[in-house]
């Protein structure tokens, strides 16, 4: 757990559908029309009129990020943003996902969130490397948190034991503050 000035940032292993935030984000892919892993679930917890919703964004560009309604999950909302697929890193691939959280931030400010959930956004399906993703993630929120003084809570949801302990690992390696 680290805590910068009233933002309490950790890491959990938990299903991020039960999780009592605010917003939670979802790992989508462009179309936005739903998916496996993460994608999957979220859609599977908070019911068909999440679908409904998403039909009508049409889609969502790689890095960008949009908001709808919770539904029947816990969380108010859902951000889903897309993240890149990994083909090697010549492609883009980290700013494009330091832009997935920069860009869930800000739809979130607006929407006055002041707890959100992360999963591990492109470690799955699209194979992003890790222990770089987990670099990205935090250090992005980390940058993002003087322009965001109204956030109190970030969660770093983890499917997996091996997940959460990168992210304790990085915690821990922040100097204090
Ligand atoms: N709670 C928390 N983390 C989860 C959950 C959950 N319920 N389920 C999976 N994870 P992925 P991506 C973890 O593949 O790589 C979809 O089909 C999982 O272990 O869900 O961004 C979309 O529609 C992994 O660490 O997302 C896209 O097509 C992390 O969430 C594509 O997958 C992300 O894995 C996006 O791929």
């Amino acid at each position: 757990m680290l805590t910068i000035g009233q933002c309490r940032i950790e890491s959990q292993v938990v299903d991020i559908t039960t999780l009592h935030v605010d917003a939670i984000v979802n790992a989508a892919n462009s179309s936005l029309l739903g998916g496996g892993g993460v994608d999957g679930a979220i859609h599977r917890a908070a019911g068909p009129d999440l679908l409904r919703e998403c039909e009508a964004l049409n889609g969502c560009p790689t890095g960008d990020a949009k908001l709808t309604a919770g539904y029947r999950l816990p969380a108010k909302y859902v951000i889903h943003t897309v993240g890149p697929v990994w083909h090697g890193g010549a492609r883009d691939e980290e700013r494009l996902l330091a832009s997935c959280y920069r860009r869930s931030l800000a739809v979130a400010r607006e929407a006055s969130v002041k707890s959100i959930a992360f999963p591990a956004i492109s470690c799955g399906v699209y194979r992003f490397p890790a222990d770089e993703a987990v670099k990205i993630a935090l250090a992005t929120v980390i940058e993002i948190l003087p322009n965001y003084p109204e956030l109190e809570r970030v969660i770093f949801a983890c499917f997996d034991d091996a997940m959460h302990a990168r992210y304790e690992r990085e915690l821990a390696a922040q100097p204090s503050r």
